[in-house]
């Protein structure tokens, strides 16, 4: 079952029919430890109307306005090699190797709803940043019991040449207005994702295709429970939290993003998460 925020309401989506349900309210909705059962009985009980069409102008990211958004780094030896590369001038590399080993992951805020955009809306790079990339990422989406109810895709932009000069500007380096994509729709199940599910990135300049790679969740080091555990570790989620679990897929160091760049992620059973680069 997947489900959309849409403007004024919700859409699920159940075996290729879409519904409606005008006006219901998605805060309420996606921080439910039993959102399946309560969709399915939305469906069953015609609480939500079939339509015919899934018209992507009204989506929403899918994220409530009393949710935050927080993410995951170096939980795939990609991204521990891109930032030993990155951060070899400043003597920040040491820092990668030491967590892609550690037992505490690294975890960091990433942004509040109103920095995060949804499919077909415009992802920004910094005016302060020289080489910047975007990182396809599964996302979890967690009630604030703590449970994983369900999946979307997520694209935590990042300014490699301000992480890059020193590991303690990471917060400039990963969060600012527009800093996140997420989005269509949260995939909702009960079951752990397959560890063959793909993640793929392909990056369009000017209608063509400059960037292209992918990668399965089984190259990542962490699982999402132990990823949940740490960020809920003394931090509570009164609306839930959705947490980017880290990319696998980084460009070589000759790549940088530029404005009016297309970024598509997919991934396996979600979707597509396709943003413009204002
Ligand atoms: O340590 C810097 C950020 C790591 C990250 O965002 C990732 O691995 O996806
Ligand atoms: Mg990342």
């Amino acid at each position: 079952m997947k489900a959309y925020q849409l403007k004024n309401g919700i859409i699920l989506e159940e075996k290729d029919q879409l519904y409606l349900g005008e006006g219901e309210d998605w805060s309420n909705f996606i921080n439910n430890d039993d959102v399946l059962s309560i969709a399915s009985s939305w469906i069953s009980s015609g609480k939500v109307i079939p339509i015919k069409k899934l018209d992507h102008s009204l989506l929403k990211a899918p994220i409530a306005q009393n949710q935050e958004l927080w993410a995951c780094g170096v939980t795939y030896l990609r991204s521990k090699i891109g930032r030993q590369e990155e951060s070899k001038d400043s003597g920040g590399a040491d820092f990668y190797a030491k967590v892609y080993e550690a037992e505490r992951p690294e975890v960091f805020f990433k942004a509040t709803p109103h920095r995060v955009a949804g499919s077909g809306e415009k992802v920004r790079i910094r005016k302060d940043s020289t080489w910047d990339v975007p990182e396809p990422e599964l996302t979890l989406v967690v009630t604030s019991s703590g449970k994983i109810i369900g999946y979307t895709i997520g694209n935590d932009m990042s300014s490699r040449s301000i992480e890059g000069e020193n590991p303690l500007y990471l917060p400039q380096a990963k969060t600012y207005d527009a800093c996140a994509g997420l989005g269509p729709c949260v995939y909702l199940t009960d079951q752990p994702l397959d560890k063959q599910t793909e993640i793929s990135l392909t990056i369009q300049r000017n209608h063509a295709l400059i960037f292209e790679g992918s990668i399965t969740l089984s190259q990542m080091k962490r699982s999402p429970e132990e990823l949940v555990s740490f960020v809920y570790r003394e931090a509570s989620f009164p609306g839930g939290c959705l947490i980017m679990t880290g990319t696998g897929i980084v460009p070589d160091s000759s790549f940088t993003l530029q404005s009016g760049d297309e970024i598509s992620i997919s991934i396996t059973g979600i979707g597509t998460l396709v943003n413009s680069v204002a």
